[in-house]
């Protein structure tokens, strides 16, 4: 199906783009924005990182017009890395504040920025109460798999757990994206995106690589199985656009099962 015969729902759609520190989550915010806006859509920034200094877009709705990284560290007298725990807290207590000014946009899109340390969102409860107040209908969160990490088989397979239990944690539905594919070459890239649909292609690369031999990793296996983990693999790129329509296809047949429920 083709970007523009899916549209978008009546319903505005909450895409939590979620990744690694540096998967490419701004770059990624900021491109989709571009092509939602040049397929006719609207869309709706939102970033959600109190620390950010610089962005590649100039978001619409900023946590830092309520959370500012240097105060928190100057009120609670912690350092960054604590400053950013209590903002995550904080920003619980400020989600009211912050849906009643998403709730004046009327848009397709929101497309939500979250913090560059992962565990600040995917771990914390105050991220499930920021889910859930935003509202779980139309809710869906785009993992990404940085190639830096993705490129050998140990580091794919902890990228497979992690986007799990961000999953879980926020029990949201995902969409899985390699990110940044301009950067790999031709090999690497069809490699990662194996690993991602093949759950057999990834177990002999980690055996061939000596790091698998106890039954447990079978068992890991069959379980991640189960967990439908092996659904593959988006292949985008802020840098070049590609990959992001399909991304956005992704995304609407998680929403609404591929049905053509486009408003106009
Ligand atoms: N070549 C290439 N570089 C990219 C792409 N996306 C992001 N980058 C670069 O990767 C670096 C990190 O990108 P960001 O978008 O800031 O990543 P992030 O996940 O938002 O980073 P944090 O918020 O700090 O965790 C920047 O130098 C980007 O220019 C891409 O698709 N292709
Ligand atoms: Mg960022």
């Amino acid at each position: 199906m083709g970007a523009l015969e899916a549209g978008v729902g009546a319903m505005p759609a909450f895409l939590y783009i979620v990744g690694n520190a540096g998967s490419g989550k701004s770059a990624l915010t900021s491109a989709f924005k571009n092509w939602l806006q040049t397929c006719g859509y609207d869309a709706v920034t939102v970033n959600l990182d109190p620390g950010v200094e610089w962005l590649p877009y100039a978001p619409d709705v900023d946590v830092r017009e309520w959370i500012k990284l240097e105060d928190v560290m100057r009120e609670y007298g912690v350092g960054p890395n604590g400053a950013q725990i209590v903002a995550a807290d904080l920003l619980a207590l400020k989600i009211g504040e912050l849906k009643e000014v998403l709730d004046e946009f009327s848009t397709d899109y929101f497309l939500i920025d979250t913090p560059g340390q992962m565990e600040l969102f995917t771990m914390r409860s105050s991220s499930h109460m920021v889910v859930e107040s935003l509202g779980r209908e139309g809710a869906v969160m785009a993992f990404l798999f940085d190639p830096a990490l993705a490129a050998s088989p140990q580091g794919f397979t902890a990228l497979v757990l992690q986007s799990l239990s961000a999953q879980f944690r926020l029990d949201l539905p995902c969409v899985a994206a390699l990110s940044k594919v301009d950067l790999l070459d031709e090999e690497d890239r069809e490699r990662i995106l194996k690993w991602a649909s093949d759950s057999g292609a990834l177990y002999d690369a980690l055996v061939e690589q000596g790091s698998l031999t106890a039954n447990l990793s079978v068992e890991l296996f069959r379980a991640l199985e189960l967990m439908d983990a092996f659904s593959g693999l988006v292949p985008t790129s802020a840098e070049t656009g590609e990959g992001i329509a399909d991304l956005y296809n992704e995304v609407q047949q998680v929403l609404y099962g591929g049905e053509d429920l486009s408003s106009d």
